[in-house]
C-alpha cells in the first residue's frame, strides 16, 4: 500500500488561491482597475446597468449562503491523518486498516446538533464527531457522535425528534437548547430515549473541548475480510487528553463570554502545535455471538459494555492542520454513513438503515447538486470513473462519446472491478422474512442500560445529572410533561426521580398506572405494539461510562490555560516561574491585567498583558494564579477580580496564590465556604517556590477539584 500520509498530496488536485501579489480580477479573469466605485453617469448620477463588475460582485454576494445543515449546523473542522498501529487484516480487507504505520489523510468535523449555525458552542447537546478518511480505495466516512447511543430506535422518528428539540415553530425560541416543552413532551412519550437522556443530561453534553471528547460510531457495523467473513464491530475514539467537561453554570457563562469557545480552542491548539490526538478502538463481536447478549446489537439505544467486550486499539488519529477556508472545507464537507470502502459494511440497525437514505438526500438540497463529490474537500484521492454525467456545476470534463455501460465503442470502459480487484460487494447476508412495520421485541427494554449508566457515575456526576434534569424540566411549563418525566426517571432509578422531583416541587407518580409507560400519548395508545420492559443489565456498573473515573484519563495539563492576574508591582520572578513551568508542560500562562498594554513589575520591568479584566473571565481558563508583590487593596476592591476568583472556586478550578497574594483569597466571596484542606487551593507563603508551582500543576492535572462541590450547593 502506498502511504498517503502527506495531505499535501491530496491537495495537489485542489485549486487554492490566496491573492498574494496578484492582480484583482473579475470571476472571468479581467483585471479590475477600481473596486471602490460603481459605474455612474456623472459622479453624482445614477448607476449604470452595464456595470458588469458591480453586478457580478453583488450577485455573488447575494448567493453567498447555502442552506445550513438541518441538524449539526454549528461545527468546526480540521485536517489530519489516521495511522494504523495494530493492523487487523484477519478482520477486514479495508486497505487503510491493513498495514502498521500506514497513514491516511482525514478531515474531522465536530458539531453541536440542535443549534443554528451561529449558535453557541457550549449548549447542552450531543456533539457530532464525523471523520472523513481519504483512503486509496475511496472515501470512508465514520459519522459518529460523542455519545455511544441515540434517542430513538427507528429512523422514522428522527424528524419528530428534531422537530421537538429545535426552537418551537411558532416563535423560534429557544435557540440551541433542549430545555423547553416540545422536547420533553416528545421524550416523556418515548421511553426508548431514556438511556440517551442519561448521557445527554450528564457532563458529556458540555465538553471542556472537542479535543477532550470520546467519539463513537454508535451503530454496530460489520468488518468483512478477504474470505468474505463478517465480524460485528463498534467504533470508539479515545482522546489522548482524557474525557473532560465544564460545569453547567460555567457552560452558560461561556456561551455569553465566548460562544466560539470550542471552535477557538480547536483552532488555537492546532496553531500552537498541540495537535489533538485520539486512539481508534474497536469492540470485536464474532458473528456467532449475535444473540449472546441481553440486548440486541442492532438496537442503537444500547452499548456493548466494555466489561463484556473490551476495546482493542487499532490506530491513532492526529489533527495537525487548520482549514484554509471555513466555508470551502468545514461547511461544504458532505458526510454520509453510506460512504464505505470494501471491508466495511452495514448491519440492519433500523436507524442506520434510515441514515443510509438521508445523507445523500440532504447533500442534494444543501449543496444543490449531485456533483457535491467534486467539491475539493469531498474529492476522493482514489480516481473516480463512471458514467454519471452533467448536473449543476459539473467540474469534470468527461471526454469521449461513451457515457453508458455496457459499451463496445469505449472498449467496455470504465470496466467493473472483480472482488479480487477491489470491487465492492455487499456482505452476503441471508434475509428471509415477512414484510412488516414492526419493532423487534428484543428492542423493548428501555431502562436497564439507562440504569447501568447512572450506576456507573460518581456521586459528583450523579448530582450533575440531577441538577441538569432539574434545570431542563424546570424550564418546561406544562406540569403534565414534568410529571410524565418523573415517572420515566423512576423506572431508571427511584432515588434519581425523587431528587429531581425535589427541585421541581413535585412528587414522583406511581408510573405503572400512567400511559407514559406505554411510550405513546393517551390519544394514540392503539399504535403501541409492544409494552416497554424494564430488565436488569448483566453488567451493574462500568468505569468507562464515568468521565471522572474513566480508565483512559491520565493526569495532564497539556494545552490548558491558566489566568495569571497581575497589576503593577507584581513579582516578575513569580510570574515568569509559573509561565515557564506551564510552558514545559505544554500549557499556557496568560496575563490578565486591569488594562491592556503592560504592567510594571517589582524589578522595574514590564510584563505584557494578554487580556484585560474586561475581556477575560474565569470561565475561559482552567485555573487561576495570583502572584505575590501587587497592591492587593486595589485588587480586593475590584468586583471583576472577586467575581473571577469566585467563579473559579465555584467551578471547582485550582486557585494558586503565593506570598502576600494569599490574603486576597480571604476577600473573595467564597472565603467563608473555603475549607482548609481544599486540594485545589494552593497557597505558599514563599513566593515563587518550586514546590508551590509543582503543587499547582499537580492539582490542575486532575482537571477539577470535585471534592469541593458538596460545599457549594444544597
Ligand atoms: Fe445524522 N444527519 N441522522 N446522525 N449526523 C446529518 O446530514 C440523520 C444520526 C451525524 O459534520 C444530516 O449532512 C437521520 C446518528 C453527524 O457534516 C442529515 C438520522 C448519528 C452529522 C442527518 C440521523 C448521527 C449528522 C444533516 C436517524 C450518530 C454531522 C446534514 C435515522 C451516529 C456531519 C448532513 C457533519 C448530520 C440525518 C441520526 C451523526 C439530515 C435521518 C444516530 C455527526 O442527513
Amino acid at each position: 500500500m502506498k502511504n498517503f500520509q502527506d495531505e499535501k498530496q491530496r491537495d495537489l488536485s485542489v485549486n487554492k488561491s490566496d491573492g498574494t501579489n496578484k492582480f484583482m480580477t473579475t470571476d472571468q479573469g479581467v483585471r479590475i482597475n477600481d473596486d471602490n466605485n460603481s459605474l455612474k453617469s456623472g459622479d453624482r448620477g445614477p448607476s449604470l446597468l452595464e456595470d458588469f463588475i458591480l453586478r457580478e460582485k453583488i450577485t455573488h454576494f447575494d448567493h453567498e449562503r447555502i442552506p445550513e445543515r438541518i441538524v449539526h449546523a454549528r461545527g468546526s473542522g480540521a485536517h489530519g491523518f489516521f495511522e494504523v498501529t495494530n493492523p487487523i487484516p484477519e478482520l477486514t480487507k479495508a486497505g487503510f486498516l491493513k498495514e502498521a504505520g500506514l497513514k491516511t489523510p482525514v478531515f474531522v468535523r465536530f458539531s453541536t446538533v440542535a443549534g443554528f449555525r451561529g449558535s453557541t458552542d457550549l449548549a447542552r447537546d450531543v456533539r457530532g464527531f464525523a471523520v472523513k478518511f481519504y483512503t486509496q480505495e475511496g472515501i470512508y466516512d465514520l459519522v459518529g457522535n460523542n455519545i455511544p447511543v441515540f434517542f430513538i430506535q427507528d429512523a422514522s422518528k428522527f424528524p419528530d425528534l428534531v422537530h421537538a428539540v429545535k426552537p418551537e415553530p411558532h416563535n423560534e425560541i429557544p435557540q440551541a437548547a433542549s430545555a423547553h416543552d416540545t422536547f420533553w413532551d416528545f421524550i416523556s412519550l418515548m421511553p426508548e430515549s431514556m438511556h440517551m437522556i442519561m448521557w445527554a443530561m450528564s457532563d458529556r453534553a458540555i465538553p471542556r473541548s472537542y479535543r477532550m471528547m470520546e467519539g463513537f460510531g454508535v451503530h454496530t457495523f460489520r468488518l468483512i475480510n478477504e474470505a468474505g467473513e463478517s465480524t460485528f464491530v463498534k467504533f470508539h475514539w479515545k482522546p489522548k487528553l482524557g474525557t473532560h467537561a465544564v460545569v453547567w453554570d460555567e457552560a452558560q457563562k461561556i456561551s455569553g463570554k465566548n460562544p466560539d469557545f470550542h471552535r477557538e480552542d480547536l483552532w488555537e491548539a492546532i496553531e500552537m502545535g498541540n495537535f489533538p490526538e485520539w486512539e481508534l478502538g474497536i469492540q470485536i463481536i464474532p458473528e456467532e455471538d449475535e444473540h449472546k447478549y441481553d440486548f440486541d446489537l442492532l438496537d442503537p439505544t444500547k452499548i456493548v459494555p466494555e466489561e463484556l467486550v473490551p476495546v482493542t486499539i487499532i490506530g491513532r488519529m492526529v489533527l495537525n492542520r487548520n482549514p484554509d477556508n471555513f466555508f470551502a472545507e468545514t461547511e461544504q464537507i458532505a458526510f454520509h454513513p453510506g460512504h464505505v470502502v470494501p471491508g466495511i459494511d452495514f448491519t440492519n440497525d433500523p436507524l442506520l438503515q434510515g441514515r443510509l437514505f438521508s445523507y445523500t438526500d440532504t447533500q442534494l438540497s444543501r449543496l444543490g447538486s449531485p456533483n457535491f463529490h467534486e467539491i475539493p474537500i469531498n474529492r476522493s484521492v482514489a480516481p473516480v470513473h463512471n458514467n454519471q454525467r452533467d448536473g449543476h456545476m459539473r467540474q469534470e470534463i468527461n471526454k469521449g462519446r461513451v457515457s453508458y455501460h455496457p459499451n463496445s465503442l469505449g472498449g467496455g470502459c470504465p470496466f467493473q472491478a472483480k472482488i479480487s480487484e477491489g470491487g465492492f460487494s455487499s456482505f452476503n447476508e441471508r434475509v428471509d422474512a415477512h414484510k412488516v412495520r414492526e419493532r423487534s421485541t428484543s428492542f423493548a427494554d428501555h431502562f436497564s442500560q439507562a440504569r447501568l449508566f447512572f450506576n456507573s457515575q460518581t456521586s459528583t456526576e450523579k448530582s450533575h445529572i440531577v441538577r441538569a434534569l432539574r434545570f431542563e424540566l424546570g424550564k418546561v411549563e406544562t406540569t403534565a410533561i414534568r410529571v410524565r418525566m418523573l415517572g420515566l426517571l423512576s423506572q431508571v432509578d427511584r432515588q434519581l426521580a425523587e431528587q429531581v422531583a425535589i427541585g421541581l416541587g413535585a412528587s414522583v407518580p406511581s408510573t405503572l398506572e400512567t400511559p407514559i409507560n406505554k411510550g405513546v400519548s393517551p390519544e394514540n395508545e392503539e399504535t403501541l405494539k409492544h409494552e416497554p420492559t424494564n430488565a436488569e443489565s448483566s453488567v451493574n456498573a462500568s468505569d468507562a461510562l464515568s468521565m471522572i473515573i474513566n480508565p483512559t484519563n491520565s493526569p495532564t495539563i497539556a494545552s490548558r490555560k491558566v489566568a495569571i492576574i497581575c497589576t503593577d508591582g507584581v513579582s516578575e520572578a513569580s510570574v515568569m516561574n509559573m509561565k515557564n513551568a506551564l510552558t514545559k508542560e505544554d500549557a499556557k500562562g496568560l496575563v490578565v491585567a486591569p488594562h491592556l498594554g503592560s504592567v510594571l513589575t517589582d524589578s522595574d520591568g514590564a510584563i505584557a498583558a494578554d487580556f484585560s479584566l474586561l475581556t477575560a473571565s474565569s470561565v475561559l481558563f482552567d485555573a487561576v494564579y495570583i502572584p505575590h508583590g501587587m497592591s492587593l487593596n486595589e485588587l480586593a476592591e475590584d468586583d471583576t477580580v472577586l467575581e473571577f476568583l469566585n467563579d473559579a472556586y465555584k467551578h471547582c478550578k485550582v486557585i494558586g496564590a503565593d506570598g502576600e497574594a494569599t490574603s486576597l483569597l480571604s476577600a473573595a466571596p467564597f472565603a467563608l465556604k473555603m475549607s482548609n484542606d481544599d486540594p485545589g487551593i494552593i497557597l505558599s507563603s514563599d513566593s515563587g517556590s518550586e514546590t508551590f508551582v509543582q503543587d499547582f500543576i499537580n492539582a490542575m492535572a486532575n482537571h477539577r477539584v470535585w471534592e469541593r462541590e458538596p460545599n457549594l450547593y444544597n
